[in-house]
């Protein structure tokens, strides 16, 4: 792949400019570059290979070269969202848990469009296929004082079977593409597909079927979860879904119902994992 046969490639699609890099740092942090360079709103950072790929929190997310996709969009959010949105940290947190789902949704929806693949959305930020990860968002910004000037909504997914890092590596378990549909499959047309489905996604961010098609798609729904929070006590409860503004809501063992908003949050079935802490 090269930067003018990926232009061709995604060139029915209204993106701002598309940019390829055989290896990269992070395209997150490249889009956060170019973006501070004046980058236009939809502009696309695409890399074969991440060196310093990030998850939340300063984790690491491996990219292997020639076998995943790790991509990210400049959005200026005031092409995107009302201003009420965008003022504020408070105003801003769900800005960035409805960015990430409309990532995470892109994901589900082109895996269903493309491959025929069933996949969920383990809140906040992953794509699971048959309770493994095969895919990752992570949402960034760039703040003007109080506003929000710039949000990077990157994704990373597994491709190729092989492309899941070493199990070592991870204490949730891991999956491909390939992995989970047992064939071999073109990158560059799933590349098209999320791409196209984001778009897609971002236009619809308000609206209610935008909610409805995330709570849709919620692995382990009325299932009973544990709640991991950076910094605080885990909580054990039924995932009934969500709120409007994208937290999860969760009835605890006393039968009362809590909302849990997102952030730096791990969600796991019930008493399957006890090192969560680590991921
Ligand atoms: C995420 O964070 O899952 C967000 C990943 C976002 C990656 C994209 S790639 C394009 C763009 N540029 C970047 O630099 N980042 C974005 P989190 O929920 O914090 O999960 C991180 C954890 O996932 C790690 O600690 C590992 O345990 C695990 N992990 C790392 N690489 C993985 C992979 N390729 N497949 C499955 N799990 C992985």
């Amino acid at each position: 792949m090269n930067e003018s046969s990926l232009t061709d490639l995604l060139s029915d699609l209204l993106l701002g400019a598309v940019h390829y890099y055989s290896s990269i740092d992070s395209t997150n942090a490249q889009a956060l570059r170019l973006a501070q360079g004046g980058a236009p709103h939809l502009t696309l950072v695409v890399a074969d290979e991440q060196t310093a790929g990030r998850g939340r929190s300063k984790r690491r997310w491996f990219t292997l070269r020639g076998s995943a996709l790790a991509f990210s969009l400049v959005l200026r959010p005031e092409s995107l969202l009302s201003a009420a949105d965008l003022v504020g940290q408070g105003g801003g947190s769900s800005v960035f848990t409805r960015l990430t789902a409309a990532g995470a949704l892109a994901v589900v929806t082109a895996l269903e469009k493309v491959f025929g693949l069933e996949a969920e959305i383990k809140w906040p930020n992953d794509v699971l296929v048959g309770g493994r990860k095969l895919a990752g968002v992570l949402v960034e910004a760039d703040w003007l004082g109080q506003e929000m000037s710039t949000a990077v909504l990157g994704i990373g997914i597994n491709v190729a079977r092989g492309s899941e890092p070493p199990a070592v590596e991870l204490l949730f378990p891991a999956t491909s593409v390939e992995s989970a549909l047992g064939r071999s499959v073109d990158r560059w047309i799933l590349l098209h597909a999320v791409t196209a489905s984001l778009l897609d996604w971002l236009h619809r961010l308000e609206s209610p079927e935008f909610l409805q098609a995330w709570e849709a798609r919620l692995a382990y729904r009325e299932q009973p979860v544990r709640v991991l929070r950076e910094g605080g006590a885990a909580l054990e409860g039924e995932l009934l879904g969500l709120e409007e503004d994208g937290a999860l809501r969760l009835r605890l063992p006393t039968g009362a119902v809590m909302r849990v908003p997102a952030g730096d949050v791990h969600l796991r079935p019930a008493g399957v994992d006890n090192q969560e802490n680590r991921e």
